[in-house]
């Protein structure tokens, strides 16, 4: 049960100091005293989500949108539709207390939160289609003092086109950028969401936040809504700072995995244990090297530092090419397991982990499921594939015959060779003598750690 305790002085849920997340103490502030009563989140997915249940657990009624039926349903009958800590009863409690109702159209709010996806097209320019679609959808229903704040990760420039195209649609109402705050109806800002896959609920409360008004006021304005719930601090700034600075942090984070899955080619060459290597070199006072892995999944590290090459081509050599590193790590893990299996006449191969990363049940843009599909396609008779956190085959791989999936131990009984591609914490329950005796591609670490 999820447990929040709220100071005298403000509403915002604090963590008490003597218990752990899932026994922190839900209560409903009885009166909202802020100008902010009503709060609707367009997007209602893994960061939408969140973010709709932790306003509401502050006592702000909150609509929640989506396009999904199904997902409005799941919502107000109480349900996630993915799994995430703590997120199941801050949900549950949001909705029986009636203080978040999910539709399937925007209705009359104090703020507006824009949560949606911002894909790439083929071609990897950003796909921006939902955000407009979000912007038509709010359009109607917005009105003087109101703030729409964008939090989905966004190329630079995007929240001004967002204001533009509000503008263009309600020529009734003044938005930024225009001269003097008195004269703006609707302000608009960017709050890049940063919460982390395992540990949003948490994150969500604690992590600090950069807020890029298009005007200060409109930064002024964003803060109000986030201080409801917000514990960490807040960093105002312009929106393309803001925008840039989402796009940075991911892009920081995936050159340094490039860097880490370059050091596992160069060991792999060289005959060295990249782990060990890794683990030595981190012990020089100003190293800190990330670790190497099958890939770089999910829906944000693998996509946004796309952003900023699309907005900058000449000047991010090194950004793209952390990409293309990362993105090829795939294959080079299927040739490691082409090379073993060509030792065998019939080689059942088993793959444990399909998700993008350790312990979420989240498969997007997930490198193991690359993996086990272009295994598949190179011919293989046997493909076993084990995720204690998913309970079937994968869409992606559903449709390859030579392609089973099957529960962990019965996958490594039955193989030759078994691909470690997710470090999820219950492999480590696999007896070593039962993986020693087959042979063993890591692409984790998880033998090294826990071997
Ligand atoms: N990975 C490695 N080696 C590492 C760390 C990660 O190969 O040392 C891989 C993971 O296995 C996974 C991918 O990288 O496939 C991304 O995982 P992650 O845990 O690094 O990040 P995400 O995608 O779950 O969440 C990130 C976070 N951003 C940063 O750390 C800068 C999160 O704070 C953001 O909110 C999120 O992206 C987002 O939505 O942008």
């Amino acid at each position: 049960m999820i447990f929040f305790a709220y100071s005298s002085r403000s509403r915002k849920p604090r963590f008490a100091a003597f218990a752990t997340l899932p026994q922190l103490l839900f209560q409903i502030a009885p009166i909202v005293e802020h100008s902010i009563k009503t709060v609707c989140v367009v997007g209602l997915g893994y960061i939408g989500l969140p973010t709709a249940a932790t306003l509401a657990s502050c006592g702000v009624d909150v609509i929640g949108v989506d396009i999904n039926p199904c997902v409005v349903e799941a919502v107000n009958a109480g349900h996630t539709y993915f799994s995430e800590p703590d997120l199941d009863m801050l949900l549950r409690a949001a909705t029986t207390l009636r203080k978040l109702r999910a539709t399937l159209q925007p209705e009359a709010a104090d703020a507006f939160i824009i949560a949606v996806p911002t894909p790439f097209h083929e071609d990897r320019s950003p796909n921006l289609d939902y955000i407009e679609r979000a912007a038509d959808a709010i359009a109607p229903v917005l009105v003087t003092g109101n703030v729409v704040i964008l939090e989905s990760t966004s190329p630079v420039g995007t929240t001004e086109r967002l204001a533009h195209r509000l503008a263009h649609l309600r020529p009734d109402l003044r938005f930024p950028p225009v001269q003097g705050p008195e004269l703006i109806d609707v302000h608009v800002a960017h709050c890049p969401e940063r919460v982390l896959p395992g540990r949003m609920v948490r994150e969500l409360i604690e992590n600090d936040r950069i807020i890029g008004g298009l005007t200060e006021a409109c930064a002024e304005h964003a803060e109000a809504v986030y201080r409801l719930f917000l514990q960490g601090k807040v960093f105002r700034t312009d929106a393309a700072t803001a925008e840039l600075v989402k796009l940075v942090e991911t892009a920081s984070r995936d050159v340094n995995i490039a860097f880490a899955n370059e050091l596992s080619l160069i060991c792999d060459r060289l005959g060295l244990n990249v782990w060990h290597v890794i683990e030595l070199a981190n012990h020089h006072p100003r190293v800190s090297i990330l670790q190497p892995g099958p890939g770089v999944g999910g829906h944000c590290i693998a996509v946004d530092p796309w952003f900023i090459v699309s907005s900058a081509p000449e000047q991010t050599r090194l950004i793209r090419t952390a990409r293309e590193v990362n993105d090829s790590k795939p294959k080079f893990v299927v040739s490691q397991i082409r090379e073993r299996a060509e030792r065998f006449k019939r080689p059942v191969v088993a793959c444990l982990g399909l998700t993008y990363k350790a312990d979420v049940d989240d498969t997007r843009e997930s490198p193991a499921i690359a993996i086990a599909a272009e295994l598949a396609l190179t011919g293989l008779d046997r493909i076993l594939v084990a995720d204690p956190n998913l309970n079937r085959l994968p869409e992606e791989l559903a449709s390859f015959c030579n392609i089973s999936f099957c529960d962990t131990r019965e996958a490594v009984r039955e193989a030759d060779i078994v691909a470690l591609l997710v470090a999820h914490s219950s492999f480590r329950k696999i007896p070593r003598e039962e993986l020693m005796r087959r042979v063993i591609i890591d692409a984790t670490g998880l033998t090294h750690r826990y071997g």
